[in-house]
């Protein structure tokens, strides 16, 4: 008999997480803390989420894996903390649903003193994980409830395991401009069919349209974004993997982020209205 998708409230590193529990024995967690997905396992046992074995759970710095959210700032570009507010701020629980083939929960987080103190703008932000046998979908959805027009730039920063990041082959991106952000900002147009990873590659591929696939040894991934304009494609590498604090030595291997992302022009969002971004991981 199969078992009915299900959602429990756990401790996850002394974090306060719900689990969804999926149809055919897949899973997913989510923590309050940033509103991160922090794992995600598929029917056959596998998990396709990296987390630091290093990660800190304490909120004194952003947990390194799963899927943080990246708002209002992408990375460095502004004066805000790096990747901006949201990420080491407690959310709050919404709705819990499950059916006979999804199970689905809402976090959510408004401004407050602490926020306007960084960042002057009311708005109020919502992600949605939605877990079924072969797929997650993580919607963030950001809801202007101020009374001036916010501009804002941001990622779902998914930090995907690979058992070894030199297999990997990420088809999708041909004909794409990207800025690399590790080689002076240059710009440059895609002229591959697959991208594979060399060294340290931080890269923010502009307008993609097309989904992306990524083939890992014997597994694929699909990586579908919707509303998010740009991908932004991560790997430190060695000697940059050394420098984080919160990274072994040598797990830059087993990660790749492939991020849905909004960098090089920012969103702006009128008094009232809602924006909506979405990331779907499909395994194949
Ligand atoms: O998304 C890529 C990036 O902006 C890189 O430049 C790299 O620094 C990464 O994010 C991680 O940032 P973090 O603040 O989590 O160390």
């Amino acid at each position: 008999m199969p078992t009915k998708p299900s959602i429990e409230t756990i401790d996850f590193n002394g974090l306060e997480a719900l689990r969804l529990n999926g149809p055919n024995g897949c899973s997913a967690v989510i923590s309050k803390l940033g509103g991160q997905v922090l794992s995600w396992v598929t029917p056959d046992g596998r998990e396709r989420l990296f987390l630091s074995d290093w990660a800190v759970f304490d909120g004194s710095v952003a947990i390194r894996g799963g899927i943080p959210v990246c708002f209002p700032q992408f990375s460095d570009l502004g004066d805000l903390p790096k990747h901006g507010i949201l990420r080491t701020r407690e959310w709050t629980i919404g709705e819990q649903r499950c059916g006979d083939d999804f199970a689905l929960v809402t976090m959510h987080i408004s401004d407050d003193e602490d926020t306007r103190d960084l960042w002057p703008f009311p708005f109020r932000a919502e992600i949605t994980l939605m877990l079924e046998a072969d797929r997650i979908d993580v919607e963030f959805c950001v809801e202007n409830t101020g009374g001036e027009t916010f501009a804002f730039t941001g990622a779902l920063h998914s930090y995907l395991r690979l058992v070894q990041v030199e297999d990997a082959a990420l088809e999708g991106l041909y004909g794409c401009d990207y800025r690399d952000a590790a080689n002076d900002n240059e710009v440059t147009r895609e002229s591959g069919t697959e991208l594979r990873l060399e060294g340290e590659t931080d890269r923010v591929y502009r307008t993609v349209k097309r989904p992306l696939s990524l083939q890992a040894g014997n597994h694929s991934l699909t990586i579908q974004n919707q509303g998010f304009p740009d991908v932004v494609v991560w790997n430190p590498w060695i000697e940059r993997c050394a420098q984080l604090a919160d990274m072994p030595p040598d797990d830059w291997r087993n990660m790749l982020c492939v991020e849905a992302a909004a960098v090089e022009e920012a969103i702006s969002v009128i008094p009232g209205e809602e924006w909506y971004g979405r990331q779907t991981l499909v395994v194949a």
